[in-house]
């Protein structure tokens, strides 16, 4: 019953086995506080057992997908939380973005998919957060960047790294060497967002249908095509192929491959167990 935390900093929601996560910090425009470090932390890591079996032996499917967005009409995430991370010690600042790098990766290994449903500002920490979903959907009032060199940083939660993963060497360079500001339309054009919504309306809405696709499909070739994308994704051809093979023939024999094959034969919608 994951909406009944008690969260200062997030508002959840669920509806339709989707869960809705919203950064709820008005007065710093949705900024990453380590407060909003702690709670994303204790919301990703209940979401970790998704897909294990429970006490009867039945996998919890209970969520198929994750939405990840900002409250108010203005930021997505405006970034880790300038005011409070000035006053960091080496040491905290260590913790804080340790903590914050290990939640991109439990947000990256969560066996459902997560859109990030970017309604504004997604700049530093928050166009870090958004690449570490699945997908990136943005309005048309967005905007991304990674501003760090402003303040004298670099990104830090991961921008580094992802950045280049999703539009490449040359356009994460300038993006990061200058910390331009790009609006969705751009964003979209250099591969970091996957559609374009008119307003925050269509954006959710455009979000939730994508879960609900994914939903119709089996969970467990879903978590093992997330997962083995993940693994290929640093590797040279070869070694990625390889990955590929051994989790292709890993979904042999299991109940989902059987009901989805056999469904197909029998000209019927499936119903996949999850197992
Ligand atoms: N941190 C703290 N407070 C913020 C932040 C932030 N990142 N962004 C906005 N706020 C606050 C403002 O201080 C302001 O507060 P107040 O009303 O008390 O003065 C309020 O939100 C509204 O903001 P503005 O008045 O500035 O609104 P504007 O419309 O004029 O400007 C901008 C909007 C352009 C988004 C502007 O607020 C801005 O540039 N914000 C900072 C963006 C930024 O530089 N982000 C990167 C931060 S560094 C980072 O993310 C490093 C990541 C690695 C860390 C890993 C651990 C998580």
């Amino acid at each position: 019953h994951i909406e009944n935390l008690e969260c200062a900093t997030l508002e959840l929601e669920v509806r339709d086995a989707v869960l809705t996560v919203r950064v709820h910090r008005p007065e710093a425009l949705n900024a990453l506080s380590p407060e909003v470090i702690a709670e994303l932390r204790e919301v990703f890591d209940l979401l970790r057992s998704l897909g294990r079996a429970d006490a009867v032996g039945d996998p919890d499917w209970s969520i198929r997908g994750v939405i990840l967005t900002g409250s108010g009409g203005r930021a997505f995430v405006a970034g880790a939380d300038i005011t409070r991370m000035r006053d960091m010690s080496r040491e905290e600042v260590r913790a804080y973005t340790r903590d914050a790098q290990e939640l991109t990766v439990w947000i990256e290994t969560l066996p459902v998919p997560v859109v990030a449903a970017v309604n504004g500002f997604a700049l530093g920490g928050g166009c870090e957060l958004a690449m570490a979903c699945d997908m990136i959907y943005a309005s048309e009032n967005a905007a991304f960047g990674q501003p760090e060199v402003a303040l004298g940083l670099i990104p830090g939660f991961g921008g580094c790294v992802r950045l280049q993963q999703y539009v490449g060497i040359a356009a994460a360079r300038e993006l990061i060497l200058t910390g331009r500001r790009i609006p969705a339309e751009e964003a979209q054009r250099i591969g970091l967002v996957s559609r374009v919504l008119p307003d925050t309306g269509a954006l959710m809405g455009a979000a939730r249908e994508s879960i609900a696709l994914v939903a119709a499909q089996s969970p467990t070739a879903v978590a093992a095509a997330k997962r083995a994308i993940r693994a290929a994704q640093a590797l040279p051809t070869d070694a990625g192929l390889q990955i590929e093979l051994e989790a292709f023939a890993d979904r042999f024999g299991t109940p989902d491959m059987t009901e989805g094959t056999a469904a197909f034969v029998e000209k019927r919608t499936p119903r996949f167990p999850g197992l």
